[in-house]
Order: C-alpha cells, then sequence, then structure tokens
C-alpha cells in the first residue's frame, strides 16, 4: 500500500532508508500520519524506528548508557535513571483530558478543552527534540494476537523511556504488521523537553501530560518520570477504560496472582488498591504466582470472569522492599539481570533504597544530584537518601514466581476480587461482601485511602479514590460503577468480592495488621472462593471465625494467633462505618450526578445494619458475637 503522498515525503525526507522501510512494512495510514506529524511538530535530528529484533532492543540499551539517561551499576544488567526533585511521581495537577467542544466529563476529572490544551502541548512540543533521535516502538497491551490486545506506538526522546517500555510491555511490532489497517492503535508523543547538565528535564514548571481521548493519543512533555511518560501505563489505561466501556468489558486497576490452595489448586484473584497501599508486595506473595501488579483486562467468557495482565513487567515502588519480607523481588534486585533502578541512591555504583533492611550511606548521589546526610532542599527541608517513590523496572518473567499464564492469549479464570486503601478507623482487615453489587459498592466504590507519596502533593490526606482507579476513569464515574454492576451481572459464576484493610490502627494508633498479614487473608480468600471455610455476618461483611485464622496463621506465617489479636483486628467500629458512610454518600451525592441506585441503597442498608447491631451490642462489637 502507498503511503499517502504527503506523510510520505515527510517520512522520506527524515528517516534513514532501514527506519523508512520499517515503518512503511506497517500497512497502517494512521501510524504514518502519526509519525509524520510527530517528526514535523518535535524536528528530531534522526528518528529510529524499532521493531521486536533483539538488536533494536540493544540499540536502546546501549543508547540510554550513552547518552547518560542511565548509569551502569555494579551488578551486570542493572542501570540507575534519575528524575529531577520535581518529577518523582505522576502529577494530578497537569495531567488533563482534552474535551472536545460539546463533549463533557465528570467534573471530578481534570480537564481543558481540546484546542486550547492541544494548542499548549504542542507548543511545548514545538522543536522539543532538536539535536535528539526520537524513537518509534511498537508494542502490545494483553497478549499479542489475543482478543484482549491493544496495539500501541509510542515516539519519544528518551532512551529511558523506550528501555521502559521494553522491561514493562510485550513487543507490538510483528503484531501491527499482522493487523496492517485494521490496528486501532493507542499513540504516545513523548519528548523530555529541555535536559539539564545531569540530562533531567530541565523545566518542570512546562510539564503537561494530556490526553487526547477522542484520537486515542497522549502527549507527555517536560517530564520523564515513567508514570508520566510511558504512554502504556496509566496514560493509556484512560484510553483503555474508554474502549472497555464501548465494547462491553473492564480495564482495571488490578494486580493478579495465583494462590495455592489445599490439593495443589490455584486459584486466580485480583485486587485494586492504591499507589502504595500495599499492592505489589501482595501480588508477590512468596509462594505464590504473579500474573500481574498494576493493570488487568476482564473479560466475559461464557459465563466466567477471563482476565490477562495488560503489561508485561513491573514499574513497582523500591521502598521497604527488603530480604526478609520480598525475597522473590529481593533475589531480583541483587543478581545480575536486566534492572532499571530509578531515584534511588546510589554509591560506588550500588544502589541503596528506604527501608531496605541495610546500612545506607552518608553520601552519594541521588535525584537531588550529588547527595550527602544534612542536605537540605530549597524550601529548607533535609532531603532523604532516596525517594520514597523510588522504583524499579523489571520483567515480570525474571521472577522466580512468574506465573506461566502470563501470556495466555484466553487469560485465566479469576475467581476472587480484593480491594484495599488505607483507611486508619473503619474497615476490618479482611472481609467478604454478601455479593457481587454488595461488593463492587461497598468496597471497590466506596475505597477510601489517604495520599501518598506516589502522587506529587500534600501525604496523608483522606480521600475517597473509587476502585483505587479514579483518576483513570475517562467516562462518568457513576457509569463506571454501573458497568462493574452489569458485567457481573453478565457472569454464571462471578468473582467473590473482598474488602482488605492494611492501614487499620487501634486505639493507641498503633497498625493492627502485621506486613504479613496478607497472606492469611489472600488464602482465607482462597478457601472461601471454593466454600472450604466458614464465615461470620457481620454488618459490614463476612469476616473469618477465629478457629480458622488461628490455624492459618502458624501455617501461612509461622505466628501464633489469640483471641486478643482477634478482637484488635475484628472488632466492628459502628460509629466509625457510620461516618463512612455519612462520608461516602456525600462524595457521591456531590461528585457523582450519574451515581447508580446502588450506590445509596448499599449506604442505606449498610446503616441499616450498624444501627440495628448497636441497638442490641453497642457501639464497638467484638466478632465473638457473630459466632
Ligand atoms: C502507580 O502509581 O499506581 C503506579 C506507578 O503503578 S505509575 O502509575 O506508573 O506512576
Ligand atoms: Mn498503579
Amino acid at each position: 500500500m502507498a503511503i499517502e503522498t504527503k506523510v510520505d515525503s515527510i517520512l522520506k525526507a527524515r528517516l534513514e532508508e532501514a527506519d523508512y522501510g520499517r515503518l512503511a512494512a506497517v500497512a497502517n495510514p494512521a501510524l504514518h500520519r502519526f509519525v509524520a506529524d510527530a517528526v514535523e511538530l518535535c524536528e528530531p535530528a534522526a528518528v529510529f524506528v524499532a521493531d521486536d529484533s533483539e538488536e533494536c532492543l540493544a540499540e536502546t540499551r546501549r543508547q540510554a548508557v550513552k547518552m547518560r539517561e542511565e548509569a551502569p551499576l555494579a551488578t551486570a544488567g542493572h542501570t540507575v535513571h534519575f528524575d529531577g526533585p520535581k518529577d518523582q511521581g505522576r502529577d494530578r495537577e497537569v495531567t488533563k483530558y482534552l474535551v472536545p467542544a460539546g463533549d463533557s466529563l465528570s467534573p471530578a476529572l481534570k480537564q481543558i478543552g481540546r484546542e486550547e490544551g492541544l494548542a499548549e502541548v504542542r507548543g511545548l512540543l514545538k522543536g522539543a527534540m532538536r539535536g535528539r533521535t526520537m524513537i518509534v516502538r511498537f508494542l502490545s497491551l494483553g497478549p499479542a494476537g489475543s482478543a484482549f490486545c491493544i496495539p500501541c506506538v509510542e515516539c519519544t526522546d528518551s532512551w529511558y523511556v523506550s528501555h521502559s517500555l521494553d522491561l514493562l510491555y510485550r513487543p507490538g511490532y510483528e503484531q501491527f504488521g499482522r493487523l496492517g489497517g485494521e490496528a486501532r492503535f493507542f499513540a504516545t508523543l513523548h519528548s523530555a523537553g529541555r535536559l539539564d547538565g545531569r540530562m533531567v528535564s530541565a523545566e518542570p514548571e512546562k510539564k503537561r501530560i494530556y490526553i487526547d481521548y477522542g484520537t486515542d493519543t497522549v502527549y507527555s512533555v517536560n517530564t520523564q518520570y515513567a508514570g508520566n511518560t510511558v504512554g502504556l501505563k496509566k496514560l493509556a489505561l484512560r484510553l483503555t477504560i474508554r474502549r472497555a466501556d464501548a465494547e462491553g468489558w473492564l480495564a482495571e486497576h488490578m494486580f493478579l496472582m495465583g494462590v495455592r490452595g489445599p490439593g495443589g489448586r490455584k486459584t486466580y484473584l485480583a485486587g485494586a488498591f492504591p499507589s502504595a497501599c500495599g499492592k505489589t508486595s501482595t501480588a508477590m506473595l512468596p509462594g505464590e504466582t504473579i500474573l500481574g501488579d498494576d493493570i488487568a483486562y476482564f473479560r466475559a467468557v461464557d459465563g466466567a470472569c477471563r482476565a490477562v495482565n495488560a503489561e508485561s513487567g513491573i514499574f513497582g515502588i523500591i521502598q521497604n522492599v527488603n530480604e526478609k519480607d520480598d525475597p522473590t523481588i529481593w533475589e531480583v534486585l541483587t543478581t545480575p539481570g536486566e534492572v532499571i533502578f530509578s531515584n534511588v541512591l546510589v554509591k560506588d555504583r550500588v544502589p541503596y533504597w528506604l527501608g531496605m533492611g541495610r546500612e545506607i550511606p552518608g553520601e552519594g548521589e541521588n535525584f537531588s544530584g550529588p547527595w550527602r546526610k544534612g542536605k537540605r532542599d530549597a524550601a529548607g527541608a533535609e532531603i532523604p537518601p532516596a525517594h520514597k517513590n523510588a522504583r524499579y523496572a523489571v520483567a515480570l518473567r525474571a521472577l522466580a514466581n512468574c506465573d506461566p499464564e502470563l501470556d495466555n492469549q484466553a487469560g485465566v479464570e479469576l475467581r476472587g476480587i480484593m480491594y484495599g486503601g488505607r483507611d486508619a478507623r473503619a474497615y476490618v482487615p479482611v472481609q467478604e461482601a454478601f455479593d457481587w453489587r454488595h461488593g463492587i459498592v461497598a468496597y471497590g466504590a466506596f475505597l477510601e485511602t489517604e495520599t501518598t507519596f506516589a502522587i506529587i502533593g500534600k501525604e496523608g490526606v483522606p480521600e475517597i479514590n473509587l476502585m483505587s482507579i479514579q483518576d483513570f476513569v475517562s467516562i462518568p464515574l457513576g457509569k463506571y460503577v454501573r458497568n462493574n454492576l452489569e458485567f457481573g451481572a453478565r457472569l454464571r459464576r462471578p468473582p467473590v468480592v473482598f474488602g482488605v484493610n492494611y492501614f487499620l490502627r487501634g486505639p493507641d494508633g498503633k497498625f493492627v495488621n502485621a506486613v504479613r498479614d496478607k497472606h492469611v487473608w489472600v488464602k482465607w480468600m482462597e478457601l472461601r472462593v471454593h466454600g472450604d471455610a466458614e464465615a461470620l455476618a457481620t454488618p459490614t461483611g463476612k469476616i473469618p471465625r477465629l478457629e480458622d485464622l488461628r490455624r492459618l496463621f502458624p501455617e501461612v506465617v509461622g505466628r501464633e494467633y489469640t483471641e486478643e489479636d482477634y478482637r484488635a483486628q475484628f472488632t466492628i467500629r459502628v460509629p466509625e462505618n457510620l461516618a463512612k458512610m455519612d462520608r461516602v454518600e456525600a462524595f457521591f451525592r456531590e461528585h457523582v450526578p450519574d451515581a447508580p441506585a446502588a450506590v445509596f441503597e448499599v449506604v442505606a442498608e449498610t446503616r441499616a445494619r450498624l444501627e440495628g447491631a448497636r441497638a442490641r451490642f453497642g457501639e464497638q462489637i467484638g466478632p465473638e458475637t457473630w459466632g
């Protein structure tokens, strides 16, 4: 197929023959137009069109180091990348949807008129790649060739971003070639913008991340943090949610794991947690298998819920990863293999991070540049050795416990879903929903959390983060909840829904969960899915029996479990739960004009159960009450 004349002349003029050949071999006019536009707008000195070959991947690795976007570390295959001090997380303030005239989005979503936003971001991208190479990458969200697959293209001037794409996603060039003009792809155009001497984006005040959902295109400029620049991550998730809405499936901010049960069976569970609330550490529990840690797609197939991981790698928080609690990832982070560390402390080519369980040197290089203990930022605050949101990027297949079904085109059957936030006061550590509707609403839609360091801004501010995906819901929020409710109704065997809360605090202000307790909750869920454990119905959901926990704790985490532990963890706190219902009701009334009736019904039902229980048992109801 011939390339349109004008597009072709741009590409021919700017691309070397081999790169032109690789691009032209994909017979997709919209793709050629996107790349030609990117070239004309950003004016790179060279264009590198990568395919899925090992040579192309090796070129990315080589250039990332040569251009000093990454530095090699002592362990073979390990590199470090730094983002600037103002570029250490997803940036909500400057991440906006481009809304075409006549369209409207939920007021809770950051947005800007399409024409105005496009002019602004394209203005910032104008000439942004002068003197640099634009890298064109083809990748696949979901297993290539499967019904779940979404082809993606990213044009970026960052070798670090290109390298991250290789670790985190499945190759997509061949898939693009096969689909040709049929490929309904997502596109990202990214430039790190002007760089300083450390190869760090120098103009963070001009950072913009705009999502043009009308054309499935994302623009990102003056940033390097992967959550803002790797288009297939949360930027594509926003586009995917719209596509899933139109096509009747679900795209979720969830991990996927296989949990071993009695008799050698394996049961697949998914989990939604806001960033930095225990998601990856749950997905990586030792002895279980990990299929994904961040983004999952669900489709109803013959009445079953089939799930795949959209990604094939992990961009994980490294803080608190230590040998004892996280042996599997510790192994990957301390032995040869391909790993990109970001925003850790580096001394003598060795990476250090907060909570690693080892002594951290008093000097080195970190996100602030050369660092020495006691160094302060412009506002006078002491700079920690490593950033709290320091991360690692690795391919899932590097993990010893990577689930063998990762690339299964049919996905796995999902049997349980857990929702968990950072809730100091109300919800118990684990509970099971009465049914799909109750779980989706009470644990998913009512998910309350405190903001964390993964998002730039103030930490510890309580907020509702619906299903831990609110920032990415690009359709009306009520519609998103309704889609979830209806999805379950189409299933013969819907996944069992659980609510978890690793962050409940006791009257003394201390957490009532130990770090590894989550493993017991997950094992209990596995039993519940198969009807192999009983549960006790409380006003907020079904909780484990003491006798099951007494058996599971020593078995799973090697610790005795006492009646005292049980009371501390599973006492139903009536006033706190009623107050939660007030907050969520106010949120939905104010911010979700299209909230489904089920939301208010679940509020009313929960209140009635709590008030009924209070009349009989008082305000703090011990778990033995329900036996
Ligand atoms: C998260 O913060 O939820 C992440 C990392 O998974 S990123 O969205 O890429 O910043
Ligand atoms: Mn995430």
